[in-house]
């Protein structure tokens, strides 16, 4: 009875990223991306496989769309390589042939009633504008995103109707700073930064304006003839206190606030600012003008969530040092220990816990605005020392995903009962796909790619007909 609890509306979906699925790195006249770079550094990715090695989705989008069409999905997200379209990350020089692609593929998804949920960006920056200054600490840049972004809307708009800004626009924000500790390689020219701590928070900003800026543009010139909406994703890092000792409640608040609403109280809240525990700790803190504090508040359409874990947090005393090196400034530790590890040794929990707690607390601070689950998943089990590894039919049969999908399904289920407003559910990923740092080690897919066959052979696994079968029956309760 689970899928008949899903209103007729409600987009049920699979997630992807141009740079981990499409391959073809210079076909369209593509410029590289920040990722073609750290690629092709050895060592940097943890399986050192090949930089080459991908699903060769931007060849293969025919049997892709297939794929989705058989599973049955109504929306796909999808995003567009800014350096696809852009070589040079600016209107300097424009892709036709890139544009043609993302239109042929868009086409084909309206031929299959799939709706594109496109994003605009998903961590791959154009490498010639990266090398200019420092990524999002370098304001041009957001200029460049919002030229991009007013070409997308050019190009696709009659196609697109929902659109999101950036994915995990607060990772984004924290990986900054890694970047510019360990990857000085990268930008020899960056410009200097007194202190490395501030990096996240200026990148932060820097983005939250752009998006601002993409979203009032929007508003301004596209809204009325395309009716479209857009929203931009965070990355769900829900935080529970480990005990209920008022440090812990403290400590885990504060948490909440570092990890996850301070990319959102800007845009969402009434103080249109950071979170106030933040500007007391952090007095470097960026500083909005009124005017981009007008830009900024209520942009949004809707809020995209990335959920895969939620954090059990304890306060710490103040000689003590915090456990987690990219948490520094927020002066907690993370626990271990709560959650079950349902894919063997990685960082994915089974929380579905924590999930029901970030909607319902998204409902009450944010005035309830429609919530899309823009991925949620876990990659095939990872076995632990000594253990034998997986066959192909093993991994085939991938009853943890089912139990992980299904398990987020029934609370987001229980979520909309509540009366929060979810739209949508979307699984990460359609198929396997190049995992940033992790490689091909971590393997999302509802589909297995067989990266060693020259044709990249796509096959369903267990969880991909569980979702079929899912889907189906909430079509067929609604007489879609
Ligand atoms: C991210 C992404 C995806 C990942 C997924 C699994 O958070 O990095 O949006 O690109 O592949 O989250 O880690």
């Amino acid at each position: 009875t689970l899928p008949t609890k899903f209103p007729k509306d409600f987009k049920f979906g699979t997630a992807t990223a141009a740079y981990q699925i499409e391959g073809s790195k210079t076909l369209d006249g593509r410029g590289f991306s920040t990722w073609d770079a750290i690629r092709s550094e050895y060592g940097r990715i943890r399986d050192n496989s090949n930089p080459e090695l991908s699903c060769e989705s931007r060849l293969k989008y025919k049997e892709d769309v297939e794929l989705l069409a058989k599973i049955g999905v109504t929306s796909y997200r999808f995003s567009i390589s800014w350096s696809r379209i852009l070589p040079n990350g600016t209107l300097s020089e424009i892709s036709e042939d890139g544009i043609q692609y993302y239109r042929d593929l868009c086409l084909l998804l309206r031929d299959n009633q799939i709706e594109p949920i496109v994003t605009l960006f998903h961590f791959d920056m154009p490498l010639a504008i990266y090398d200019n200054g420092t990524s999002w600490l370098n304001k041009q840049n957001c200029d460049h995103f919002a030229d991009f972004a007013d070409l997308c809307f050019q190009k696709f708009g009659d196609l697109v109707k929902t659109w999101i800004t950036y994915n995990e626009i607060n990772m984004q924000a924290w990986s900054s700073v890694v970047k510019l500790e360990g990857e000085q390689w990268l930008c020899p020219d960056r410009p200097q930064i007194e202190n490395h701590q501030h990096a996240p928070y200026i990148a932060a900003a820097n983005m939250l304006i752009a998006h601002a800026k993409i979203y009032r543009n929007y508003e301004k010139n596209y809204k009325e003839t395309q009716n479209g909406i857009i929203g931009i994703t965070n990355g769900g890092h829900f935080c529970i206190p480990a005990s209920d000792s008022p440090e812990d409640k403290e400590a885990s608040d504060r948490a909440l606030n570092w990890l996850f609403t301070c990319t959102l109280d800007p845009i969402l809240s009434d103080s249109g600012d950071f979170p106030v525990s933040m500007r007391q700790k952090l007095p470097f803190l960026p500083k909005f003008s009124d005017e981009e504090k007008k830009m900024i508040r209520g942009s949004l359409d809707f809020l995209g969530i990335n959920y895969y874990l939620s954090h059990s947090v304890r306060g710490i005393t103040d000689d003590e040092t915090p456990n987690s090196q990219s948490e520094r400034d927020g002066s907690y530790s993370l626990v271990e220990g709560k959650w079950e590890k349902i894919c063997g040794e990685t960082w994915i929990r089974y929380a579905p816990d924590g999930l029901l707690m970030l909607l319902k607390y998204v409902k009450e601070k944010y005035n309830n605005i429609p919530l899309l689950i823009t991925e949620n998943g876990c990659p095939d089990y990872v076995r632990k020392e000594g253990e034998a590894e997986k066959t192909v039919e093993e991994i085939l049969n991938d009853k943890h995903r089912i139990k992980y999908i299904s398990g987020h399904l029934e609370v987001v289920a229980k979520a909309l009962e509540s009366g929060c407003n979810v739209i949508g559910y979307t699984v990460w990923s359609l198929m396997d796909n190049f995992e940033w740092d992790d490689g091909f080690e971590l393997r999302f897919g509802l589909c297995r790619v067989d990266f060693d066959s020259p044709e990249k052979t796509r096959t369903m696994k267990q969880s991909a007909m569980f979702y079929q079968k899912f889907i189906r029956e909430f079509k067929k309760h609604h007489h879609l």
